[in-house]
């Protein structure tokens, strides 16, 4: 029986567990990303388990996110990383460089090899034939010290393009129709496997922009072959020795497969609050917008900005418009320099940012009040710009840039034949914002530069034979990381000082909860399906860690969030019965006894609410790994007790 790419790659990189679907397999991590938001727990974590030198084959470690720098915070978090890199063996890349994905997809990324990234949309990487993975900080320090990185060994779906997109249409509608058919938890424990005739219509960054949002299915990874067309790719990267091809077997083996006909797509857009909410733009109609925000490690490379600058060029944006463009990287921006195309942008009215993360994260540009915007970024979860009633659409850019001009959300074909737009055959290579690591024998001479902000992460204790503790909080379902955990540009700059970060936990939901919780001293989570969907950030489990939350009770759990709570020794639990989730009120007193025992056992838990006199039952699967690092009380525990 043959094997699918997903396979091939992972068998390669096996190190523990046995090739069994949802069964937890071990692989070896060959590169690792971090990013600034997620990047100083990540190293604090690392220095604590004390490996001096990286591992892996290339870690590097990225500023993007936090760019804003209204505070020293953020400033002096740039310091630590780029000195703890120096120190251990990591590559830098310093702020005004590019979003991770970008810089990684251009400068780094190597077929077949694996690479995790404390960043859900590390799978971008998927679009050069990588198995690009988005994991908690925690994970990604232990892959840099030489550790395994655990998956549950997943489904895999074939996703089988034939035809060629229409003039207009672009990879962004083709990621909008996937999330529109599986929905944002249809790729919960699945690879998707891109296949057929219609992938050698595709340049690399359109795969990119297509493995990137696959985070939004809620997938493991999504993955694309390395051909001929990563070949010219990676020689315009002046990187052609790192090729080598990649696919399928003829007769690989898929759990489900999803049919695409490219030529039949049409421009889509994602409507508020979420990104499988799926239309096209022609249902949706001419609606008035407010703002359109072109950038994102979603849409951000040099196709997409030239295909933007041919749309703008000789045109002014809407009087009632406002245009923000952040390019994807130091390359992107510096070609667009450099072929006047930038020149075009700006005298149209873009307002041009620096090549970061910016919008997309709530660092600035938050609409106006019930504002309209579009947006090329990858998720438009409600008050994740910044601004709580504004409605926020996903869009390609060639739909951004039209609707730009005409203040309306518009379809681009209307532009008739749409000109070539190639990847040049040659990038310009300038490597200079790319510091690399002291060598070893110097590495004793780095200092680590810390700032008063950065604070050690909390610890956690083995778990409690029981527990007993109030529910503090009950939500809903598809509960987002920045429900949990917000970042923009107020609370972003928190990120290295857990205690008070801790105090906007939940702010989204209920702003009352910190002060609740820490009051309580222990405390219960109750939620519905899909908890903790989005965003990699393990201060998503960190900050209820730190107000004392004991354990989390949803209907079901979103991969890298999950992982996070156990990382943390938070107690993921799911209802046996999804009817019961009506059993529990926030405020009810729930016990559970014999908790450590049971899950030891890896018996079912009975929770009894004593509010109420009602039993409720519930499950914590967990492999003899996962167990451990619970009963530890969390992965670092765990890891300085000997575990692997
Ligand atoms: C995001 O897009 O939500 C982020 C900000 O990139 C996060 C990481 C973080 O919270 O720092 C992600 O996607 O993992
Ligand atoms: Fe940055 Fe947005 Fe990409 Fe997250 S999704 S890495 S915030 S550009």
């Amino acid at each position: 029986m043959g094997l699918t790419l997903t396979e091939k790659i992972l068998k390669d990189h096996l190190v523990a567990g046995d090739f069994v679907k949802g069964s937890e397999i071990g692989i070896r991590i060959d590169q690792t990303l971090t990013q600034d938001a997620t990047g100083t727990m990540a190293y604090l974590e690392f220095e604590a388990m004390g490996v001096p030198r990286v591992k892996t084959e290339r870690s590097v470690a990225y500023i993007d996110h936090n760019t804003l720098q209204s505070g020293f915070e953020n400033a002096d978090d740039h310091r630590f990383i780029g000195s703890i890199a120096q120190k251990h063996g990591i590559y830098f890349s310093r702020p005004g460089n590019g979003i991770c994905h970008q810089v990684h997809l251009e400068r780094f990324g190597i077929p077949g090899k694996t690479l995790i990234g404390s960043d859900s949309h590390t799978p971008t990487g998927g679009g050069i034939g990588m198995i690009a993975i988005g994991a908690g900080g925690l994970d990604v320090a232990v892959a840099m010290g030489g550790g395994a990185y655990y998956i549950t060994y997943p489904k895999i779906v074939k996703v089988n393009l034939t035809g060629k997109l229409s003039d207009w249409v672009s990879a962004k509608d083709v990621i909008l129709e996937v999330l529109k058919r599986l929905s944002v938890k249809g790729g919960v424990g699945k690879v998707i496997e891109y296949c057929g005739e219609g992938v050698k219509t595709l340049s690399v960054p359109e795969r990119a922009t297509i493995t990137n949002m696959g985070a939004e299915l809620g997938a493991t990874t999504s993955i694309f072959p390395s051909d001929e067309i990563t070949r010219e790719f990676l020689k315009a990267q002046d990187r052609e020795k790192d090729w080598i091809p990649l696919s399928a077997d003829e007769d690989a083996v898929y759990d489900e497969t999803i049919e695409i006909d490219l030529s039949s797509l049409v421009p889509l857009a994602a409507c508020p609050h979420s990104p499988d909410n799926v239309k096209s733009i022609e249902e949706i109609g001419k609606i008035k917008i407010d703002q359109v925000c072109i950038g994102s490690c979603t849409n951000s490379s040099l196709v997409d900005m030239l295909k933007v600058a041919h749309i703008l060029k000789g045109k002014t944006v809407h009087a009632d418009v406002s245009l923000s463009i952040a390019p994807g990287s130091k390359q992107v921006f510096n070609m667009l320099a450099q072929n006047g195309a930038l020149a075009d942008l700006i005298a149209a009215g873009a307002r041009i940012l620096e090549c970061a993360c910016g919008p997309c994260i709530g660092m600035g540009q938050s609409p106006n009040s019930k504002g309209v915007s579009l947006r090329t970024f990858n998720r438009n979860f409600e008050g994740r710009s910044g601004t709580k009633d504004a409605q926020v659409y996903l869009v390609s850019p060639e739909v951004a840039a039209v609707s730009a001009i005409e203040g309306v959300l518009s379809d681009p074909r209307a532009l008739g034949k749409m000109p070539k737009f190639e990847i040049p055959e040659k990038f310009l290579i300038n490597d200079n914002m790319i510091v690399p690591p002291a060598p070893e024998s110097e590495m004793d001479k780095v200092e680590i530069l810390r700032g008063p902000n950065i604070k050690p992460f909390p610890t956690s204790q083995p778990m409690e034979e029981s527990i007993s503790a109030a529910c503090a909080l009950k939500v809903g379902d598809n509960i987002t990381t920045d429900h949990i955990m917000p970042a923009g540009a107020k609370i972003l700059p928190l990120r290295s000082n857990i205690p008070a970060i801790s105090k906007y936990c939940f702010s989204a939901c209920d702003e009352q909860f910190p002060e609740r919780a820490q009051k309580l001293g222990k405390s219960i989570i109750v939620g519905g399906a899909n908890y903790g969907q989005g965003s990699s950030r393990e201060h998503a489990a960190l900050a209820p860690l730190y107000l004392g939350v004991k354990a989390v009770l949803v209907k079901s759990f979103a991969r890298i969030h999950r992982a996070n709570l156990i990382n943390a020794g938070i107690i993921p639990l799911t209802f046996a019965n999804e009817a019961d989730y009506e059993l529990i009120s926030q405020g009810d007193e729930l016990e559970m006894p014999n908790i450590r025992e049971k899950i030891k056992n890896g018996e079912d838990i009975v929770i009894k609410n004593k509010t109420t006199g009602k039993e409720i039952l519930a499950k914590c699967e967990l492999s003899g790994r996962t167990k451990q690092i619970l009963l530890a009380g969390g992965l670092l525990n765990f890891t300085k007790e000997g575990g692997k």
